[in-house]
């Protein structure tokens, strides 16, 4: 069924063209694409013979079988991009391109990377996990012996809290959007749920932190709050539906739901339940700010509420006025997001946007808005509100509040400038 629109639905909900998000009930709508690709229209075939005429592929038996599955080779493009120090290789990240992902999965292949030492070749089969400190009985566990616990499963994001960190420059950086927000990124992990283990082990009721460690040449360690690791922290053996990927953390990873990416220890080895943070690198030098007031910010742990147009975004072009879908991702570590609206005034005025079904805690969400752009130079911004009510910030709001020492935990509001010619451009605004 194509329905028309009516000149009803083109009207606009707030400045700059922002149209109802109920348009997209309407099935049929055919909208603009920003990108290199996409932006023809369905259009009535000029020979239908021509186009009916069956490919060279249908005249030819198909590939065979393969074990493991690869994306095709016309989608080469979307990969990771690689930032790592120039002195110490092993040392660095690699981006997701959210650009170039639709829905609210990351596949394991591109999930963003963040190792502080390479990445551990680690045999499953000597592999050992042990919980000791504070408890009753110390653990020691094999790969083996976690995976005869009952699972479970948490659909969430784990975003690094140097994500965005370019956010904090005098000019804005002229990126593709994965390039300098991909540090983010949404799997499925499955896995131990802690609260068994410890129990096992049998806590000790002076124990308030855990020391995690990971099995990598870094030996990267944190603190952690006991609270929230029997709340809803696992032991991920599964990304996905398969074993963790190698730079994911095979064959184990802490998992905690909503907490900054570095406090995820991949590799896995070493749970020490204690009475105080132990005061590591992580903690003090790194993922911490030092505030205007002199004070430190530190153990923030939650990712607070942040939203990213991913198209139209930076680098990609307009293709001239016409009705476009704005889309883009939001998420927080405190639970649901509540609200996503987006502006196509430089935030004069805002509209909501459509939230796309699943909206699950600490999950990625995807959310759709569409646009009536009447070619005209303007500025798009989206702005998450949480469940907790807490609203994503405005650069201005966020650089006054931490001040110009800030490097970590950059979550403001992103601006796309839009030009005369439909260029798009990361813009402080
Ligand atoms: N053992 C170990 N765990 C680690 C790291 C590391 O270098 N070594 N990096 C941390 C950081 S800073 C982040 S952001 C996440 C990244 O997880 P990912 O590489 O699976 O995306 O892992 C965390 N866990
Ligand atoms: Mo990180």
């Amino acid at each position: 069924m194509t329905t028309e629109l009516t000149s009803d639905d083109l009207q606009p909900v707030a400045g700059g063209g922002l149209l109802h998000r109920r348009l997209f009930l309407k099935s049929g709508l055919v909208l603009a694409t920003a990108g290199a690709a996409g932006h023809a229209a369905a259009e009535p075939p000029a020979k239908l013979s021509e186009d009916l005429a069956s490919p060279s592929w249908m005249h030819a038996p198909g590939a065979p079988f393969t074990p493991y599955g690869k994306p095709s080779k016309h989608e080469a493009r979307v990969m990771r991009s690689i930032g790592a120090n120039k002195d110490l290789p092993t040392n660095g990240v690699s981006w997701t391109p959210l650009e170039e992902l639709e829905g609210i999965i990351t596949p394991s292949g591109l999930h963003f990377e963040r190792h502080h030492n390479g990445v551990p070749e680690i045999d499953p089969a000597q592999h050992r996990l042990v919980i000791h400190g504070l408890v009753k009985q110390p653990l020691m566990f094999t790969v083996n012996s976690l995976l005869r616990y009952p699972m479970q499963s948490h659909l969430i994001f784990i975003e690094c809290g140097g994500n965005s960190n370019a956010g904090w420059h005098e000019e804005p950086i002229q990126r593709p959007l994965g390039g300098f927000h991909g540090l983010v990124s949404c799997s499925e992990w499955t896995g131990v749920p802690l609260a068994i283990l410890f129990d096992q082990a049998g806590i000790d009721p002076k124990a308030t932190w855990v020391i995690a460690e990971g099995a990598d040449g870094a030996v990267m360690n944190v603190s952690l709050p006991l609270k929230k690791l029997m709340d809803d922290a696992i032991v991920a053996l599964y990304q996905n539906g398969e074993r963790i990927r190698p730079e994911n953390g095979y064959p184990l990873r802490l998992v905690i739901p909503g907490f900054e990416g570095v406090t995820n220890v991949k590799w896995l080895r070493r749970l020490q339940l204690t009475t105080e943070p132990v005061m590591a690198r992580n903690e003090t030098a790194k993922y911490t700010e030092l505030l205007p007031s002199g004070k430190a910010r530190q153990f923030t742990f939650e990712i607070e509420a942040k939203s990213l147009i991913t198209s139209p975004s930076a680098g990609q072009k307009m293709f001239g006025p016409n009705i476009y879908e704005i889309k883009g991702l939001a998420w927080t570590g405190r639970g649901k997001v509540a609200k996503v609206e987006v502006s196509a005034d430089g935030g004069q005025s805002w509209a909501e946007a459509a939230l796309q079904e699943p909206v699950l805690s600490r999950c990625f969400t995807r959310f759709r808005m569409p646009w009536n752009w009447d070619g005209k130079p303007t500025v798009l911004k989206s702005r998450a509100t949480d469940e907790t009510g807490y609203v994503q910030p405005e650069r201005e709001m966020l650089v006054k509040e931490r001040g110009r020492n800030g490097y970590f935990h950059y979550n403001a509001i992103l601006s796309w400038g839009i030009d005369e010619d439909g260029a798009i451009s990361h813009v402080y605004a």
